[in-house]
């Protein structure tokens, strides 16, 4: 396939950010994608051009693009990846670069006139055969950097395995949302509208960081879905982390107090089943410590690993996380996010794709789940621009 032109234009994120959207031509047929941008942001990822870098960057990328015949999506990252030539895509712009790489991956499977997900798995899964229908992480209470209220833990996530049909766990997760609101909204005495983090969950201020947890828990027995949904939290703990200690309920600890606060959370609480970067990315050790510990849940990287495959291998190794967080931005081309997901697998990770705080329309975060067959995926709450990606998940999953 013979890439003719590329385009961008700039359009807003849930944020009210400005971010990119790219699209790519090829023989008249086209194909576009946008890229999210994050708030709470790993120190490794790539690099996030501004608007006006972006436009001057698409000219400088489009010379080693357009015009050129490729075979795959992984030829023309490969040739980005060589024009850039920095560890951290700083010539080209990792936001410009993988919205090409993302438009491009649509613009082969439009060209072949086949789904994308399967174009995708077609490239860079092959041997992998449809699994189970993917967990939903979905974040309904929000704190630190998502939120202006008090709590440190930055995401409260209900975790919704689907056996049958995604339609009947989404409305269940709708009506749990809708309740919780109803309640939390009552219990803080709030009369007006509730606060709003920015991922969709409530942002109210909270008794401690344990308190949502016991929200969560009795809405999802109340609701009678203990059977299917349990309770993940995001801590991103770098953001409190403070010259060597971990400000949490407004107290300086340790880490090892703070590994001994999640160990209480996780007994007391039978619902909680997965935690995601507990400690800061320069801790790894307590990472470690902590999967020691809780070894039957799920302890996920995010900030740490940054979608990046060597950081996946060193920890994997290490054993310091049995979970992986895969955002393709914040390494910056679709054929590296694979190979991270290759990486995760390979040491016997949970995979988990996962949208950012600041996110556009785009469904390609479910579609590179179906193409993977991911074990999970992260998308927020179940309202407003986040719908995009539940509903895409009943279009690629249907009904079984
Ligand atoms: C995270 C994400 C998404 P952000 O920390 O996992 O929930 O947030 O996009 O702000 O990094
Ligand atoms: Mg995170």
């Amino acid at each position: 396939m013979i890439i003719t032109s590329l385009s961008m234009r700039q359009i807003f994120d849930s944020r009210g950010e400005p971010t990119i959207e790219i699209t790519a031509t090829c023989d008249g047929i086209s194909a576009r994608a946008s890229v999210p941008s994050g708030k709470s942001r790993g120190r490794s990822e790539v690099s996030v051009f501004s608007i006006a870098e972006a436009y001057n960057a698409l000219p400088r990328v489009s010379k080693y693009v357009v015009g050129y015949q490729f075979d795959s999506v992984r030829a023309v990252d490969e040739r980005m990846n060589a024009a850039d030539g920095t560890s951290d895509k700083s010539k080209l712009g990792g936001n410009v670069m993988l919205g090409i790489s993302m438009a491009v991956s649509r613009l082969f499977a439009e060209h072949s006139g086949n789904s994308h997900w399967s174009t995708m798995r077609r490239e860079f899964f092959p041997e992998m055969k449809d699994g189970k229908n993917p967990i939903i992480f979905s974040n309904l209470i929000n704190g630190g950097a998502h939120a202006k209220n008090n709590l440190e833990i930055q995401e409260y996530m209900a975790v919704i395995r689907t056996k049958n049909s995604y339609e009947e766990s989404i409305s269940r997760l709708i009506t749990l949302y809708k309740h919780l609101g109803e309640s939390l909204a009552r219990a803080k005495g709030s009369s007006g509208r509730a606060p709003i983090g920015d991922e969709g969950g409530y942002a109210f201020d909270f008794r401690d960081n344990f308190e949502p947890i016991e929200f969560l828990s009795e809405h999802i027995q109340g609701d009678g879905m203990s059977g299917f949904c349990s309770i993940g939290l995001d801590v991103a703990a770098s953001s409190f982390f403070e010259e060597g200690k971990y400000v949490f309920d407004g107290i300086a600890r340790s880490g090892e107090e703070l590994l001994n606060i999640y160990a209480e959370y996780f007994k007391k609480e039978k619902l909680l089943c997965t935690i995601e970067d507990p400690f800061a990315e320069s801790d790894p050790e307590m990472f470690s410590a902590l999967s020691r510990v809780i070894d039957s849940k799920w302890v996920v990287g995010d900030d740490l690993t940054v979608t990046n495959p060597l950081f996946i291998k060193k920890y994997g190794e290490a054993r310091s996380i049995n979970g992986v967080i895969i955002k393709p931005n914040q390494i910056g081309t679709v054929s590296e996010a694979c190979d991270a997901i290759r990486a995760a697998r390979a040491h016997g990770m949970k995979v988990i794709i996962s949208h950012r705080s600041g996110e556009t329309e785009d469904p390609f975060i479910i579609e590179l789940a179906k193409a993977a067959a991911a074990d999970a995926v992260k998308i927020g709450a179940p309202t407003k621009e986040r719908m995009v990606k539940f509903n895409e998940l009943i279009r690629l999953y249907g009904s079984s």
